[in-house]
């Protein structure tokens, strides 16, 4: 069973990624786990953090001439910003922070608290995808992630179309947007928009998309709610610092339309036997990849929204926890907008949910067994 955990504070030492159930033999492109961190800390209205940090990866177990070996992997980002000794309590909690809570619950203060439940953590998060994403390229999985919509600014929903752009092309679009869109030619309206709110003291949300083509059909199952695919992902995704929906293909447009107008027929080409979808095609995709929590060979597709963040510099009001009394919450060093950074993180959390799937349907000790299991369960199925 592949699982990983995080630990580490925004301003401690360092993050740390520790994944367990990895399998042996798959070389590690460790450049390429640094652009997508790279990618990460990217994107118009970013605050000063970014300018201390330079995230990379350094792997502390798990590797050996830069091939796995099957035993838990740690991999380290250094925080530079590494002050926390110096940090003091905080005693005005932000509203929509873990601020709040997190302090009650803990019959702590509130330092404690959001050191943790800072978007910091979702670097180690970015690594541990970007290692997976390694090992679904072996079996022509492919990812992608970028923002559909930007403070209420609609940019596009062009990339869920069976095929239309293809990955490649989606990427190259994606990746000359500073706004990581696929409409490169709106960043100016949409950092012109991010300007004005920041010099407002406030802050912005989005949507984020994200698309996995190559997959076999029969990752996940029906068998058993805690196991289906839907949900892992749903789960994945709403964990994802202030993420607050998703939504797995048409989402909630069905619930307003009639069935006729959803469903995906099946049809059968036997030129496309050999392909992963066995030679089932469906002209439309708006199950999003997902039936029944399985895998349909379609390309798997995905929102997130993305909540304003919480930290303001003109504060919202809030109560001093020491003197109970109205005070305004307090103001850290934060983002304007952070939704060009969630794509990729959510990309990344939903990349290691599908080698999660893969390695259960599909797992050995090795990617070699792994390879041979693929090969072995694609025939049998072309052969019925
Ligand atoms: C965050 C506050 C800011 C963000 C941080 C998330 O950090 P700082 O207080 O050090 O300026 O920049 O995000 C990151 C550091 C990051 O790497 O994503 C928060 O309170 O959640």
């Amino acid at each position: 069973m592949l699982r990983y955990w995080t630990a580490g504070e925004s301003h401690g030492p360092a993050l740390i990624a520790l994944i367990d159930g990895f399998p042996a033999g798959l070389p590690i492109d460790i450049p390429k786990i640094d652009a997508e961190l790279v990618r990460r800390q990217g994107g118009y209205g970013r605050g000063g953090r970014q300018r201390i940090e330079t995230d990379s990866v350094t792997f502390l177990s798990g590797l050996w001439h830069g091939v796995t070996l099957g035993s838990p992997l740690a991999m380290q980002i250094v925080n530079r910003d590494a002050k926390l000794e110096r940090l003091e309590e905080v005693d005005r909690p932000r509203p929509g922070h873990a601020d709040l809570p997190g302090a009650i619950k803990h019959l702590g203060g509130v330092r404690a608290v959001l050191e943790r439940a800072s978007a910091r953590e979702t670097a180690a998060r970015v690594a541990a995808g970007a290692l997976s994403r390694q090992l679904l390229s072996v079996f022509g999985i492919e990812v992608a992630g970028w923002v559909t919509e930007l403070g209420g600014l609609a940019l596009g929903d062009e990339g869920f179309g069976s095929g239309q752009p293809t990955l490649p092309e989606l990427r190259a679009l994606r990746d000359a947007s500073t706004i990581y869109s696929l409409h490169p030619e709106r960043d100016p309206e949409v950092s012109a928009l991010i300007d004005r709110v920041g010099k407002d003291g406030d802050t912005l949300g989005g949507i984020v998309a994200v698309r996995v083509d190559g997959l076999p059909i029969g990752l996940g199952t029906h068998a058993q709610w805690d196991r289906k695919l839907d949900g892992r992902l749903a789960q994945a995704v709403m964990a994802v610092q202030a993420i607050k929906g998703i939504e797995i293909g048409m989402g909630f447009a069905a619930a307003r339309c009639r069935g006729s107008e959803v469903h995906d027929a099946i049809h059968y080409s036997p030129a496309e036997r050999a392909g992963p979808q066995l030679g089932f095609t469906r002209p439309t995709n708006n199950a999003g990849g997902l039936e029944a929590g399985m895998t349909n060979g379609q390309p798997l597709v995905i929102r997130a929204a993305m909540k304003p963040i919480s930290t303001l510099r003109k504060p919202l009001e809030s109560v001093n926890l020491t003197t109970k009394r109205p005070e305004e919450a307090a103001y850290e060093r934060s983002d304007v907008c952070a939704v060009s950074a969630a794509s990729v993180i959510v990309e990344h959390v939903v990349a290691f949910e599908v080698a999660v799937a893969l390695i259960e349907k599909f797992g050995g000790d090795s990617v070699e067994e792994m390879q041979a299991r693929w090969s072995l369960f694609h025939d049998l199925a072309r052969s019925r």
